[in-house]
């Protein structure tokens, strides 16, 4: 990556190291990741583990253990191993005693809010408790923190849908005007953690991030959903797909580019939130074209409509303006959407043939 200019009262942050509070007193850093079982969570974990952190984890209750932990595999370690870094923890973001607790107890440098009901369709569907967990699960976190008196930095997961009907490219700057409750609910996490940084000076800061993909990707998620449905028509196992929206415009990234980006931004010496994007867009159309094309497939032959996943008010077009990031912290995202398509269907086939 070429080099980029350091920014104004601030310092590049090279990978690899670990430097702050843990670093500083020998210690390895630790840091605390809720949402961990989830894309950007795992991902999280393995990048910070391959650095030295020591990381705990908060895991939801689920009636099988196995199936909520399955992202997790290549860095889990049995608990009755030595010298493992790897902790996880049952808990909840909606029960602040929990947080309180663990962030007594663990006393993580570092603390990243991954937890979410993060499907904008299912907050139609469930806005009381998307907002409990998504808006309110942010601030029992940032107050546990202050509850706590531990110095500790503080990412939350900020989201490209708190722009909404706001026309692109967005940016810092641009205005907010969410599109369900899911944007409504993150909006609030993004007031809250501004605010606990004004009023207490807590390093907390957001990262507004646009869509980012991966093979982790949940399965209803529109990218793996295609993905996955090209693996299985190639495979003749399945004949359609059903979708709803075509036109919507999506800034998809590369889920493992953007963890880079949250722990850099933490690295930062000023708590400043940036937007996290390729700034390269397509439509949902599009991307179905890339996808299916890449298994010698025409998606005409296999997409059809259903209303059912139609939303009451959809977003209609996010293309995000990196700039920031990239001059300040030399951030840039490398994979764009029609690679990312690609890197999807490949991942699916292969899942599915050793799937047998
Ligand atoms: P996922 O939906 O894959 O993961 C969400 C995580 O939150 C899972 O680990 C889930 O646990 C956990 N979780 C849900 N409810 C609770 C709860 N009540 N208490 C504790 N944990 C809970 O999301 P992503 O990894 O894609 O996204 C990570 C974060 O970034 C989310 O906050 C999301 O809203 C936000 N975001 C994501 C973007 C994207 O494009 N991926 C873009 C912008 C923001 P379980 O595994 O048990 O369900
Ligand atoms: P999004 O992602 O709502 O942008 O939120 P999703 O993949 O769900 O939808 C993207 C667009 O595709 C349209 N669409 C469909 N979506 C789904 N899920 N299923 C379908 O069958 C379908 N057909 C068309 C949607 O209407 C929409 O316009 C994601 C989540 O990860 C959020 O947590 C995150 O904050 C934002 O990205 C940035």
């Amino acid at each position: 990556r070429p080099a980029r200019p350091a920014a104004r009262g601030g310092r590049r942050v090279s990978a690899g190291t670990v430097e702050g509070q843990g670093a500083a007193i020998g210690r390895a850093k630790t840091a605390l990741i809720t949402g961990i079982t989830g894309q950007d969570g795992s991902y999280l974990a393995e990048l910070l583990l391959s650095r030295g952190y020591e990381v705990h984890g908060i895991v939801r209750q689920a009636s099988s253990l196995i199936a909520n932990t399955s992202r997790l595999a290549s860095v889990y370690q049995d608990p009755h191993e030595s010298g493992r870094r790897l902790f996880l923890h049952k808990g909840d973001v909606t029960d602040a005693g929990l947080l309180v607790n663990l962030i007594r107890d663990t006393r993580p440098d570092e603390i990243y809010n991954l937890a979410a009901q993060s499907h904008v369709q299912v907050s139609f569907e469930l806005p009381d408790y998307t907002a409990n967990v998504t808006a309110l699960g942010a601030i029992r976190l940032l107050e546990a923190v202050r509850a706590s008196g531990i110095a500790t930095r503080i990412y939350q997961a900020s989201t490209s849908e708190m722009f909404g009907l706001t026309a692109p490219p967005q940016s810092e700057t641009t205005v907010f005007h969410p599109r369900s409750p899911y944007g409504v609910s993150k909006l609030f996490a993004h007031w809250a953690t501004v605010n606990y940084r004004e009023s207490y000076g807590m390093f907390c800061v957001s990262g507004i991030a646009f869509n980012h993909e991966s093979p982790r990707r949940g399965e209803t998620f529109v990218t793996r959903k295609i993905t996955r449905a090209v693996a299985r028509i190639a495979a003749g196992l399945e004949k359609h797909v059903y979708l709803g929206n075509l036109d919507a415009v999506r800034d998809w990234g590369y889920a493992p580019e953007y963890v880079e980006a949250m722990w850099m931004m933490l690295q930062h010496d000023e708590p400043v939130d940036y937007v996290l994007a390729t700034g390269h867009a397509a439509t949902v159309r599009d991307f179905l074209e890339a996808a299916f094309s890449h298994a010698g497939l025409d998606w005409h032959d296999h997409v059809r409509h259903d209303d059912r996943y139609e939303r009451p008010a959809d977003v209609p077009e996010l293309i995000g303006d990196p700039a920031k990031i990239e001059r300040e912290i030399g951030w840039k995202a490398r994979v764009h959407w029609d690679e990312l398509a690609r890197i999807m269907v490949d991942a699916d086939r292969a899942q599915l043939a050793a799937d047998g």
